[in-house]
């Protein structure tokens, strides 16, 4: 039980190493492509949070330090939308 609780004290310290990355997202067009955009950076391992912007056409992505913004944007396109990282 001890080492249990040590490990999710662990975990705590690793989340607030979380970056922010910004995608730029092509292709969306009302608020449902912002949901499905939404949910499948959700389902990308290490995204914590996510909020899209449908007129700005972007996505900021609270992540996982070592998140790698490429699986994110692999999961956006499987989705259907044009994806890159902005720098
Ligand atoms: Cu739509």
């Amino acid at each position: 039980m001890k080492k249990v609780l040590l490990s999710l004290v662990a975990l705590v310290a690793v989340s607030s190493a979380d970056r922010l990355i910004n995608l730029k997202i092509d292709g969306m067009m009302c608020p449902a492509c912002v949901k499905n955009v939404k949910g499948s950076l959700a389902e990308v391992k290490g995204v914590k949070e996510s909020t899209v912007y449908l007129k700005e056409g972007k996505a900021e992505v609270k992540v996982a330090d070592g998140t790698k913004p490429e699986a994110m944007c692999d999961a956006v396109k499987q989705a259907g939308y044009g994806c890159s990282v902005a720098k």
